[in-house]
């Protein structure tokens, strides 16, 4: 199918989709939601693909729920079906892809937008970014997943202060509070996030998986269930081709050359 509110194009297995809505700061609405729900699911199906990066078009990575579109429905908004019908298969399908995922954030991330780059596994962010929790502005509440990432990755009085005073956070203040993996000048980030990318296509496609999914599972589990985990998954990753092909590649002094299985 033929997108209109987003642009997919592909690169040496690495899948890289554009939220296209310059003109409103790629303001999530109905159709981008529909869109990046179709695309992930024909990601996920798609064994050759080895990483996904998620960026936006022209100055914005995205300014959050479209308050146009919503504002203009005639009848009362249900948000919390809403966020389950929209919002949610979105950042579950980010976070449950098997491949990286890395958010390349050009500039503004708001609201929603600032969750879905959350979702994202990696972020690589342009110096000109700046992050904006955005909801309570308007008097809503985080919502896409960011009351649960956002303690994660920058401590609970952190993430308290940046929703409750809604200051606007610098790519170096993200960067210095782990919010940002590392930063790039503008004109620099496409070459980063690809470098990036380029370093994860080379890695063996299954140690990545279970290493995703292992970390994510350890969020909620306690450590001996975690060491459990590790066990049930090196059991996995030990038995795959691509572990032999490592070990030789070691002992033969060579760069290994991984195959996914
Ligand atoms: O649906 C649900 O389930 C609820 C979920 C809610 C989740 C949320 O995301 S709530 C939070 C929504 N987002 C916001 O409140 C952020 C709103 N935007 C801003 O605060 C600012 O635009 C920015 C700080 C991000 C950037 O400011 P600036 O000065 O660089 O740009 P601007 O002039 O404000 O925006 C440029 C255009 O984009 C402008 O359009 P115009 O006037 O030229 O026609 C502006 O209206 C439009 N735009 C920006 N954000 C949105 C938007 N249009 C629709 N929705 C937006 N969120």
């Amino acid at each position: 199918m033929a997108y209109q509110a987003i642009m997919v194009s592909e690169d040496d297995n690495i899948r890289t989709i554009t939220l296209n809505r310059p003109d409103n700061l790629n303001a999530i609405n109905e159709r981008i939601t529909s869109e990046l729900r179709e695309e992930l699911e024909a990601i996920s199906r798609n064994r050759a693909l080895r990483c996904l990066v998620l960026t936006g078009a022209g100055r914005a990575f995205s300014a959050g729920q479209d308050l146009k579109e919503i504002s203009a429905r005639q009848e009362p908004v249900d948000y919390t079906r809403e966020l389950h019908r929209r919002y949610h298969p979105i950042v579950t399908g980010l976070r449950s892809l098997e491949i990286p995922v890395i958010a390349s954030i050009n500039g503004a991330a708001a609201g929603a937008g600032w969750s879905l780059a959350l979702a994202c596994d990696l972020r690589i962010a342009s110096t000109r970014a700046t992050f904006l929790s955005a909801f309570g502005k308007i008097g809503l509440v985080p919502d896409a997943g960011m009351t649960w990432l956002l303690p994660r990755l920058v401590g609970l009085a952190k993430a308290l202060e940046i929703t409750w005073l809604g200051d606007p956070i610098s790519a170096h203040d993200a960067l210095a509070l782990g919010l940002v993996n590392r930063l790039a000048e503008p004109d620099q980030l496409a070459a980063v996030t690809r470098e990036t990318a380029a370093r994860l296509t080379r890695a063996a496609p299954r140690s990545l998986a279970l290493s995703k999914q292992a970390m994510y599972a350890s969020l909620a589990n306690g450590f001996e269930a975690q060491l459990e985990y590790e066990a049930r998954s090196q059991g996995i990753a030990g038995r795959t081709k691509d572990y032999a092909r490592g070990v030789r590649s070691f002992m033969n002094k060579q760069p290994p050359e991984f195959i996914g299985e």
